[in-house]
């Protein structure tokens, strides 16, 4: 009742009612040819037109969507918009300007793309077989849809009208971005969000330990493993008693913040995530004999009371708690952990100095950064059915020319100001966004320190400098902004790693296969008791050996097959 309600008193314009629809092919006469893909079209002789990827429809033309409205957009952005709405606003006007493109929407639905409201609407839309023009999907149903042909080869348009700058923004972080939306060599959707591997995990220490104990920056895994007995035995919180420990480690052992992933890329294992072998095949990394080196170490570890006696019982909050409370002085984990849970240790004690490095090898290799594909995010299809199946590419090409292109203006279309600073980029039916967002904003705050231009910083960049001046005030709850961008911030290790390709991509991106579907929960059960048993000493080490075996016999082998039918699909 509720999305249907807020529907009738969204639905306030009806935009271009006579338009033709982009599917009614015997409607359209433009100078777009449609049936055959622009790869054939290339060859025909007479009536060629150029693949403008920013090329305006004359006539023009109507292209059907359906959307969410989440909360943000509800609560914030329409309310500081007079005068806009989901079908009439500033995005809407520019696509049908620009690009004489007038986005209509078949429905709309309140909650975000992940909500209840949206997969049942969109289950029915399915069922019907009526789809808009462009729907956005999650990734099962997007195989679904592939599988049953209901959506569109979208190869020769993105060849042919995908800007340059579009292109690099689908490819920065691998072929896993575009490989997660392709069947059998074929594009059948663009991800709505082009960062789905984060930018890094770092090593954080508690650098006035450091400097109590006389003690640099790690650069190999052994001055690491050193300075974590140093932080177990060498008291450096200066109370006498040996109640301090190394490395945080919780029940869970892998996990974004406070996770054991980056300790483990220093012996060249990959636990959680899919990486080539030598044979050019995919295996899970956490079946490694890599693996078996790192586990001993922290069996010793935890022999010599570097890791918490308790972990084992401990999740992510207890942990985030001792690490708040003054007892651990390194975590492994993403540039964000400056906010959280590094703050409120930084909060009880403004000496608590926390600092982010980069990731360390135990030998001449380097440690790759590992990092898990989670592309929590939506597919643009397109319709079999769709008289231009590349006017979606155009609108992704203008959407980005808008907001951070040389035409563009990021003030008036992504955060205007004069609207409170809200996200008015939501108003577009489609959302991309830069990969390394984020390490780009590091790199214009690094430039403009350097040429001293900070005043004509714009867009995120500047807002990012205002809570690092806010932090320099007196602001305290700023604190976690300057140990990310500040000139001592963690991104200068982030800058490296992306300029030196020290990413270790999780090679699978696809959709849940049957059998992970089916067993890779109890198999990740299976894994983390066997891993803590070792590491607490129930187990030899040599019980990694089992597991490995074990994971293969139940489940685990099959996983694998579908995982490299999957890719080898991909190529
Ligand atoms: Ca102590």
């Amino acid at each position: 009742m509720k999305p249907q309600k807020a529907m009738s008193l969204l639905i306030t314009v009806v935009l271009a009612a006579s338009l033709p629809s982009a599917c009614t092919r015997s409607m359209v006469n433009d100078q777009i040819p449609s049936a055959s893909p622009p790869a054939q079209m290339s060859t025909s002789t007479a009536g060629d037109e150029v693949k403008d990827p920013f090329g305006k429809y004359d006539p023009p033309i109507e292209v059907s969507f359906v959307r969410t409205v989440d909360e943000d957009t509800a609560l914030n952005i329409l309310p500081q918009t007079p005068g806009e709405t989901i079908e009439d606003n500033r995005w809407l006007t520019a696509y049908s300007e620009k690009l004489g493109i007038h986005i209509t929407y078949d429905w709309i639905v309140n909650g975000g793309y992940e909500s209840d409201a949206y997969r049942q609407k969109l289950n029915v839309t399915l069922a019907s077989g009526n789809l808009p023009d462009v729907i956005p999907v999650g990734p099962t149903q997007l195989k679904q849809l592939t599988d049953s042909d209901m959506i569109a080869d979208l190869t020769p348009y993105w060849d042919a009208y995908a800007t340059d700058t579009l292109k690099e923004y689908y490819t920065a972080q691998g072929p896993g971005i575009l490989g997660s939306s392709t069947f059998d060599g074929k594009l059948r959707g663009l991800t709505s969000f082009t960062d789905g591997f984060q930018d890094g995990i770092y090593i954080w220490i508690r650098t006035d330990w450091l400097k109590k104990l006389g003690l640099d920056a790690p650069k190999t895994m052994d001055d690491l493993l050193y300075i974590a007995n140093a932080f177990t035995t060498g008291d450096p919180d200066g109370n006498g008693v040996d109640d301090t420990y190394g490395f945080a480690v919780t029940k869970d052992l892998h996990t974004g913040v406070l996770g054991l992933e980056g300790f483990f890329s220093g012996y060249h294992a990959y636990p959680n995530i899919w990486v080539e072998d030598s044979s050019g095949g995919l295996i899970y990394g956490s079946t490694m004999p890599e693996m078996k080196e790192a586990l001993k170490v922290l069996a010793k570890m935890y022999r010599s009371g570097q890791i918490d006696q308790d972990f084992a019982v401990k999740d992510l909050n207890q942990v985030a708690d001792s690490l708040a409370n003054g007892k651990i002085g390194i975590e492994f984990g993403a540039q964000w952990n400056s906010m959280y849970p590094l703050a409120s240790s930084f909060q009880n004690n403004p000496e608590a100095d926390w600092a982010g490095y980069p990731l360390v090898s135990a030998d001449d290799e380097p440690a790759y950064s590992p990092s898990k594909f989670g592309l929590d995010s939506i597919y643009y299809a397109v319709n079999t059915d769709c008289e231009h199946p590349e006017a979606l590419i155009k609108l992704l090409n203008t959407h980005i020319e808008l907001c951070w292109g040389e035409t563009g203006d990021f003030d008036y279309y992504y955060m205007p100001e004069a609207n409170d600073s809200r996200g008015v980029w939501k108003y577009s039916p489609v959302i991309p966004s830069p990969p390394f967002k984020n390490l780009a904003a590091f790199e214009e705050l690094e430039k403009a320190r350097k040429n001293g231009t900070l005043d004509q910083l714009r867009g995120e960049a500047a807002a990012i400098q205002r809570n690092m001046e806010a932090y320099e005030k007196g602001d305290m709850s700023q604190w976690g902004w300057a140990k990310i961008y500040g000139p001592k911030g963690v991104y200068r290790w982030g800058v490296k790693y992306k300029d030196n390709h020290l990413f270790m991509w999780d090679k699978f991106t696809g959709p849940p296969t049957q059998s992970m579907v089916e067993k890779m929960s109890a198999l990740t059960q299976m894994e983390r008791e066997v891993f803590v048993d070792i590491v607490i000493g129930a187990e030899s080490v040599d019980a990694f050996d089992t597991f490995v075996t074990d994971w293969y016999q139940i489940g685990g082998g099959d996983i694998t097959n579908e995982v490299n039918e999957w890719y080898a699909a991909q190529r």
